[in-house]
């Protein structure tokens, strides 16, 4: 049997969660209903409830019921008005009290003396606002633009209004911006060649499937509501089969498991589909009356695919792939979750685009319980008001004209001055490699690249490149470490904003149910005091408005197609409690006229092939290896990146991290249960402890990412190098990472 530890840590808890959140005395030993708790005397109305939205980059994107007493949150739950969240939160959504009143929260504006001395003073918001805006105007002054500005931002706080740090950017000029997503954007880019945009059915209509394969996703830690509708469909009769290399708590609640070679997926895909095709099961009314290129695919299939090639490929039997080809094909209707983290590999938009091409042969897209789940953006239509600002007049940019360092800023159309743009997953060799002007002023805001992007000593020598780096931030992550000044930000209690998923359906407003602790300041108020610092010091500087209220800003954010969209008239409403898209139909492309030139779902993709890719849905190889053990470093159940894990409550169930690997492989090299070892590669190496499982293959090594906070050295990117995914360019700006293309050797250290 499997370890299933996890699951009951996991409820264990959510009972300590809502208890130390202020309702111990009334949740003795369990968790309890909220109906229960009522009847052991907790009285509602003795607090202040509020709305809120869990910003986290996450599927799940929880609508939040706070209690707050006297000005302080005394407890918080999942709101029950949303039919996905349902009343509960996840085992890290429980601890959010603690974050707020964390004792090692960032209180002030400080500056460091010497990166990484540790030896922070406090500095009045003035004074920190006062030095950021002199070296802005120093290096307009030296370089005649502010390209010499960088910004990373990523996925730290997804509330609508933290795109104000964008604006914040843009209204000071043309700056230097690390565009594109670690996350998923080889995907998003097979979704698009395949079907004309990534847009999946809603979640909640997994209850519907009949036959469910979770590739390459761990929701049972990544996405727990969406565990709820899978096991529905379970008890009415659904089967599940899981594809990861790992043995995952998702996979524990399978009913079969595949554990393929890491990057096998296209070959694995490609072989059910030739046996579909072998067998007749195609639905010629979808491939013939709503898709192009199938012939070109078939003929693909029948010249370059067997069964026994994909089984050699991917490590699955061959009769097994005959058997799941077949079943998935009969069953009606079907349906594929593809995860994010198997397309993290340098022929990840290759492999989900043979994956969409399975659901598409069978007849599953565009029909309710079916579909090739990824991810939408359907509910993303805000205005994007504190995004879109102008830089100040005058503004020089880059003109894009020329290749990087070679740019002539006198010539050229002034409105066709823009921002430069570099690689987010390259950003250590992007800081070291751009010149004229090279980056001086480095903002980080929502983005830990210390902890989530690549090659981490690398890294540090690029970060001590740069004159001035301030990051806004919660907690001394890391990155802080490595920069000069240091502005603390409001959690998500503290402030106001509008959230949506990248999955689910819902909107939730974010009120703010406290005042800002300390001095915390949120992104955009930041922004604001920055603007008048900046304008007292050269009036015209900045183009941010000066004072403003989150609430404001969280109400420009609304329009007329969002409330028709969502069925309300006002964003006040949200106030009553989150609300869902009124949706047509539960599956996309329902009316199967999809957003390719075609208009069809497209089996042979022209723009794909302009691309530098294959037109058709072809196997890619994956990265060749470089070393002894295939390295993932996924995403764990305690943490969600670099967040949480080093709170106290965490700490009490993930007290440090682990490598795990196979007892056999661990005996070869000596190497026992608990023992101190090094994991190496050539980007560098990291000591830690092994733990031994047969929950993952013998060739493989896994280490999942969190930062424990600043007692512990821990960091996988001490092993990830930045290599590319093959897409991701084409939708997000830059190529994905291949961060699960990794390989690393270990030894008892
Ligand atoms: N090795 C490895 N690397 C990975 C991945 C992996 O699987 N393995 N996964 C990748 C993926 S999928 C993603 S999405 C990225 C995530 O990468 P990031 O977006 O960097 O992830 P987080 O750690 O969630 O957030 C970054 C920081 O934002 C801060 N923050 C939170 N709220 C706010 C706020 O309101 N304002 C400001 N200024 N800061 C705030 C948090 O304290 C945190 O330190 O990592 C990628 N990196
Ligand atoms: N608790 C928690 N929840 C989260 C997050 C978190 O950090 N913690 N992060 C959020 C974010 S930003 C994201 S992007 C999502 C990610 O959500 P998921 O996609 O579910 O998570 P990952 O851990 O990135 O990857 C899922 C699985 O892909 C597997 N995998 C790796 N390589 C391959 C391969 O070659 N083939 C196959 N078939 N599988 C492979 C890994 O072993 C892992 O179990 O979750 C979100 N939710
Ligand atoms: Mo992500």
């Amino acid at each position: 049997m499997k370890d299933r530890t996890n699951l009951t840590l996991s409820r264990r808890s959510l009972l300590k969660g809502m208890a130390a959140a202020g309702a111990a005395s009334i949740l003795p030993c369990r968790l309890l209903t909220p109906k229960e708790a009522i009847a052991a005397g907790f009285d509602p109305n003795e607090y202040q409830t509020f709305r809120n939205a869990c910003p986290r980059n996450c599927y799940d994107t929880c609508s939040i019921k706070t209690y707050v007493q006297d000005g302080v949150i005394k407890y918080i739950e999942g709101a029950p008005e949303s039919t996905y969240t349902k009343g509960g939160l996840c085992v890290k959504g429980y601890s959010y009290p603690r974050r707020v009143y964390s004792p090692d929260r960032i209180k002030y504006p400080m500056i460091q003396d010497g990166r990484r001395s540790g030896k922070w003073r406090r500095i009045s918001w003035d004074d920190a606002l006062d030095r950021i805006a002199k070296k802005i105007l120093e290096l307009k002054e030296t370089d005649g633009n502010l390209l010499g500005m960088g910004l990373t931002k990523y996925s730290g706080n997804f509330g609508i209004t933290s795109y104000g740090v964008e604006g914040m950017m843009s209204s000071l000029g043309y700056t230097t911006r690390f565009v594109g997503t670690p996350c998923w954007p080889a995907g998003i880019d097979a979704q698009n060649y395949d079907l004309g945009d990534m847009w999946c059915n809603d979640p909640e209509d997994m209850v519907k499937s009949k036959y469910i394969i979770l590739w390459g996703v761990n929701p049972a830690w990544c996405a727990v509501h969406s565990m709820k509708y899978i096991q529905e469909a379970k008890r009415q009769g659904a089967k599940v089969l899981v594809i990861d290399p790992v043995f995952t708590q998702t996979a524990a609640k399978g009913d079969v498991f595949w554990q393929p070679k890491p990057a096998g997926d296209g070959a694995l895909a490609l072989g059910m589909a030739k046996h579909i095709l072998d067998k007749g099961l195609v639905d010629k009314d979808f491939v013939n009356s709503h898709a192009v290129g199938f012939n070109e695919f078939a003929d693909y299939l029948n010249n370059n695919i067997t069964v026994e090639w994909a089984a050699e490929e991917s490590g699955i039997p061959a009769q097994e792939i005959r058997q799941i080809a077949e079943e998935f094909a009969t069953a009606d209707p079907a349906t594929i979750w593809i995860g994010y983290g198997m397309q993290r590999h340098t022929n990840g938009g290759a492999s989900v685009r043979s994956i969409d091409a399975l659901v598409a042969m069978t007849g599953n897209v565009g029909k309710e319980g079916g579909g090739a789940r990824y991810g939408h953006l359907q509910t993303w239509g805000f205005n994007y008001h504190a995004m879109i600002q102008s830089p100040p007049e005058g503004s020089v940019g880059f003109t894009g004209a020329a290749a990087r360092g070679e740019f002539d800023f006198t010539e050229g159309d002034k409105s066709s001055y823009s921002d430069r743009t570099v690689n987010i997953n390259k950003t250590a060799q992007e800081i070291l490699d751009t010149k004229d002007p090279s980056l001086k002023l480095f903002w980080v805001a929502c983005k830990n690249p210390f902890a989530q992007d690549f090659d981490r000593p690398k890294m540090e020598r690029a970060f001590d490149t740069i004159d001035l780096v301030v990051s806004a931030e919660q907690f001394f992550t890391e990155t802080v470490a490595n920069s000069d000044i240091v502005l603390p930000v409001t959690t998500l209690f503290e402030e106001w904003s509008v959230n949506v998923s990248y999955w689910h359906y819902w909107m939730g407003i974010n009120e703010q149910a406290i005042k800002p602790l300390h001095e915390a300041k949120s992104n955009l108020e930041i922004a604001a005091a920055l603007s008048k610092k900046l304008n007292s010091l050269s009036p015209g500087s900045c183009t941010f408005q000066e004072e403003l209220t989150t609430e404001d800003w969280t109400a420009k954010e609304f329009n007329q197609g969002i409330y028709d969209y969502f069925g309300i008239k006002d964003w006040k409403d949200l106030k009553n409690g989150p609300v869902k898209a009124k949706l047509k139909s539960s599956a996309s492309w329902s009316d199967k006229k999809f957003g390719t030139p075609s208009g069809k779902y497209e089996f042979k993709s022209e723009i794909c092939a302009e691309h530098g890719h294959k037109a058709l849905p072809e196997f890619k190889e994956g990265r060749k290896a470089y070393d002894k053990f295939q390295l993932l470093t996924p995403h764990t159940q305690f943490a969600l990146h670099s967040q949480f894990a080093n709170l106290d409550w965490m700490k009490e169930f993930n007290k440090e991290p682990f490598v795990y690997m196979h007892p056999a492989a661990a005996a070869a090299k000596g190497i026992k249960d608990l023992d101190m070892v090094r994991v190496f590669n050539k980007v560098g190496e990291q000591k830690v402890k092994v733990k031994l499982t047969d929950n993952v293959s013998k060739d493989c090594l896994i280490m999942y990412e969190a930062w424990y906070g600043k007692n512990t050295d821990f960091n996988v990117q001490n092993l990830v190098d930045d290599e590319s995914a093959d897409m991701g360019a084409y939708k997000a700006g830059a190529p994905g990472a291949a961060i699960h293309g990794q390989f690393a050797d270990i030894e008892k250290a």
